[in-house]
C-alpha cells in the first residue's frame, strides 16, 4: 500500500512536471561517425599526381614516374588556405586509375620513390597527413579501385596489391577520416605491358567489398567508407557537379544501395531492411578538370556560381560537400582557385555568421508531454542536440517564432534531430507580412525532406514573425534547429590573406591562460601580475621552430605584455630558454608578433610576460606555435 502511494505520487509529480520520454528512433538512423561526419559540410579534395604533369584526367599506366617532381610542394600552405576558407579536411588521391602511388608502399614498385622528388623519399599522403594534423583538419584518401598499371588487374592477384595498399594507408597515416572508392572500373590499360581491355564484371563481386568494409572497420573504425558498392557510409550525390536533387533522403533500402536513384525519395512505407548511407556531392572548383591543367585559370567557377549551384544544393540540400582543389607542378594551388575558394568560404562564413532565430520566443501547436526538454524553444537554443517534439501520434504540427525585432532574411536553415532518424516529409515556410501569413519558400515544390540540414531560399522577407509548419511525418517531428539566414553581397567580397595559425590546439592544455590559446583573438587572457607566465601542454612532443604572440585587441594598451621570455621542456621539468625579447611598437600597431628560433624539441611551452607598457599586469589574446619544416 505504501510503495503503491509512493508510485502514485511520483507518477504525479511526473506529470505535473511534464517529464516525458524521448520518441522511439524512426526507421534507420546514423552511426555516430556518420553523424559527425555530416556535421563537418564540406572539404577539399585534392587530384595531385603524374597526370598533372601529363596534362591528362585519366592516365594510361604507362607513365614515367620521374616526371613526378614539384619542387615547390608545400602541404603547410595548402592545408592552411583550405582551413582559411572554413573547409574541415581534405582528401588526397594517393593512387588514381594510373597505379602510381603517392606514398612510400611495398605493394607495387610504380610509386613516388622512382620519382627525383626528394630523391624517390618523398611522400604526399605523410606531408598532407602531418599538414592536417597540425592545422586541426581532418585526412582522408582516395585510392583508385581501377588499377592500369598492375599486370595482375582484373585476375584475383591484383586483389592482394590492393588490401595492401587499403591497409598501408590506413595504419601508417593516423587517423583518416574517409576512404574513397571510385566508380570507374576496369577499360583499357598498360597491364604490366599487356595493353589491353580488362573488364571485372561486378565491382562489388570482383573487389569483394564486404571484405573491404570489415578490414577497414577492423583498422579505422572511425572511417566513412565511400562508395564500396553501397556497403560502406557514404555514396556519390548523383553528378560531378557538385549538386544533389531535392529531395534527398539519407535512408535507403539495402537492395538498392549499389544502384541508387537520384533524387532519393522515400518509400512511402518505412522498410524494415532500410538503411542510412548519406550523400557526398563532388566536384571541381576549376571548369578544367579534376587534375591540374595549363591555362586553367580562365575556367575557374566563381564564388557566386560555388554559392548558387554549388553549396546551397548540396549541403544546402542535406548532403556534404567534396570541393576539389587541385595541385600544379610546382606542387601548390593554383591562385585563381585560390582566390574563389577564399572568397566564396568568405561569402559562405559570413551566411552562417548570423542567425536572426536565436533567442527568440518559440511556441508550438503541441509539445511531447507538455515538457519543457521537447518545447518549441530548443529550435533556437544554438544547441544542435536538443529538439522540439510532438506526442507520439502528431505527426503535423507548427512553431511560431517571436523575433525581438524585425529581421531582413533570405534563407531559412531547418534540422532534425538525425540521431530519431529522417521523418518529415512535408513542410512549409510562412512569415507575417503585412498582417497575415504568407508562404515564402522560394524553391520549387516546398520542402520534401529535411535530415542533417536544409537550407532554403525563401523571398527575402522582412518580419518579426515566422512559422515552421511540418504537413506530413513519418513519426512525431524532432526538429533541432530553425535559423534565419541572410545571404551576402558575394560580388563585394574580397579574399581574405591565408592565416596561418600554427599548430592546432584541440589537445593543448593549461590551468591559467586559457584564453591565450582559444583559437581567438577576441577574446584574451589577463593578469593582474607581471612577471607572470603561462605554460601550455601540447599534449605531445614535436618539434617546433617558432611561437607568434597577439597582443589583447580590445583598444587597451593597459596590461599588454611587450617583454618576454619563452622557454620550452619535453618533459614539463627541464626548461630551456629558446628566445627572449621586446614586442615593439604595439602602442601604435598591436598586431601578432612571430619569433623564430632553432628547431626544437618541445612538448611544453612557457610564456614568460616579464613587462607591460602600461600598467602592472600581462595579457596576450593569442599564442601560436608553429612546427619546424
Ligand atoms: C571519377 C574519376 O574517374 C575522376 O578522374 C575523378 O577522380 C573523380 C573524382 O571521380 O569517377
Amino acid at each position: 500500500m505504501k510503495t503503491q502511494h509512493i508510485i502514485t505520487t511520483l507518477l504525479a509529480l511526473a506529470s505535473a512536471a511534464g517529464a516525458a520520454n524521448p520518441p522511439a528512433p524512426c526507421g534507420a538512423v546514423p552511426t555516430e561517425q556518420q553523424i559527425q561526419w555530416q556535421r563537418m559540410e564540406w572539404y577539399a579534395f585534392v587530384h595531385f599526381g603524374l597526370n598533372t604533369f601529363t596534362n591528362k584526367e585519366w592516365g594510361y599506366g604507362d607513365e614515367d614516374p620521374g616526371m613526378f617532381n614539384p619542387t615547390q610542394f608545400d602541404a603547410d600552405k595548402i592545408v592552411s588556405t583550405f582551413k582559411q576558407a572554413g573547409m574541415k579536411g581534405m582528401i588526397y588521391t594517393a593512387k588514381h586509375h594510373d597505379g602510381f602511388c603517392l606514398w612510400q608502399t611495398d605493394a607495387t614498385k610504380h610509386n613516388i620513390s622512382q620519382s627525383p622528388w626528394k630523391e624517390g623519399k618523398g611522400d604526399v599522403a605523410r606531408e598532407f597527413s602531418t599538414a592536417c594534423k597540425n592545422h586541426g583538419m581532418r585526412f582522408g584518401v582516395y585510392l583508385s579501385p581501377w588499377d592500369r598499371n598492375c599486370a595482375e588487374y582484373g585476375r584475383p592477384g591484383y586483389l592482394q596489391v590492393y588490401y595492401k595498399q587499403i591497409e598501408e594507408l590506413l595504419t601508417k597515416y593516423g587517423d583518416i577520416f574517409e576512404i574513397w572508392f571510385d566508380g570507374a572500373n576496369g577499360g583499357d590499360g598498360f597491364y604490366g605491358g599487356a595493353k589491353e581491355k580488362r573488364n571485372i564484371g561486378k565491382a562489388d563481386d570482383y573487389y569483394n567489398f564486404t571484405e573491404v568494409v570489415k578490414l577497414i572497420r577492423k583498422l579505422q573504425p572511425n572511417c566513412i567508407i565511400w562508395g564500396a558498392a553501397g556497403r560502406g557510409d557514404a555514396s556519390w550525390g548523383g553528378s560531378e557537379q557538385g549538386f544533389v536533387k531535392y529531395p534527398y533522403w539519407n535512408v535507403i533500402n539495402t537492395a538498392n544501395a549499389a544502384n541508387e536513384r537520384h533524387p532519393r525519395t522515400l518509400a512511402d512505407t518505412p522498410d524494415a531492411s532500410e538503411k542510412w548511407l548519406a550523400l557526398e556531392a563532388d566536384t571541381t572548383i576549376n571548369g578544367a578538370g579534376w587534375f591540374w591543367h595549363p591555362n586553367q585559370a580562365g575556367r575557374v567557377k566563381n564564388p557566386q556560381k560555388l554559392m548558387d549551384d554549388v553549396y546551397m544544393k548540396s549541403v544546402g540540400y542535406g548532403a556534404n560537400l567534396i570541393l576539389n582543389v587541385a595541385a600544379n607542378r610546382d606542387g601548390q594551388l593554383d591562385p585563381a582557385d585560390v582566390d574563389a575558394l577564399l572568397r566564396f568560404g568568405e561569402a559562405r562564413r559570413k551566411l552562417l555568421a548570423k542567425d536572426f532565430a536565436l533567442g527568440a520566443k518559440a511556441t508550438a501547436s503541441n509539445v511531447r508531454g507538455g515538457d519543457k526538454k521537447f518545447g518549441a524553444e530548443k529550435l533556437v537554443d544554438k544547441n544542435i542536440e536538443s529538439y522540439w517534439c510532438t506526442d507520439d501520434g502528431v505527426t503535423t504540427g507548427e512553431v511560431e517564432l517571436q523575433l525581438k525585432k524585425p529581421a531582413t532574411f533570405d534563407v531559412v536553415r531547418v534540422r532534425e534531430q538525425i540521431r530519431l532518424g529522417q521523418r518529415v516529409q512535408n513542410f512549409a515556410i510562412d512569415a507575417w507580412v503585412d498582417g497575415k501569413w504568407e508562404t515564402i519558400d522560394a524553391e520549387e515544390n516546398g520542402g520534401k525532406s529535411i535530415g542533417n540540414q536544409v537550407m532554403r531560399r525563401v523571398k527575402p522577407t522582412t518580419t518579426d514573425k515566422v512559422r515552421l509548419r511540418i504537413t506530413k511525418s513519418r513519426a512525431c517531428p524532432c526538429i533541432s534547429e530553425l535559423s534565419l539566414l541572410k545571404m551576402p553581397d558575394i560580388s563585394s567580397i574580397t579574399a581574405p590573406a591565408v592565416q596561418d595559425t600554427g599548430l592546432a590546439k584541440d589537445n593543448w592544455t593549461t590551468k591559467k591562460g586559457k584564453k591565450a590559446i582559444d583559437g581567438s583573438e577576441e577574446t584574451f587572457w589577463h593578469s593582474d601580475k607581471c612577471p607572470t607566465a603561462i605554460t601550455v601542454d601540447m599534449g605531445q612532443k614535436q618539434k617546433i621552430s617558432a611561437f607568434s604572440y597577439t597582443p589583447r585587441q580590445d583598444g587597451t594598451v593597459q596590461d599588454m605584455t611587450d617583454r618576454y621570455t619563452f622557454e620550452v621542456s619535453v618533459d614539463g621539468k627541464k626548461w630551456t630558454k629558446v628566445s627572449e625579447g621586446e614586442f615593439g611598437n604595439l602602442r601604435a600597431n598591436p598586431i601578432e608578433q612571430r619569433v623564430e628560433f632553432s628547431p626544437v624539441e618541445a612538448r611544453y611551452f612557457r610564456f614568460n610576460a616579464t613587462r607591460s607598457i602600461e600598467g602592472s599586469g600581462s595579457s596576450a589574446a593569442e599564442i601560436n606555435i608553429y612546427p619546424a619544416k
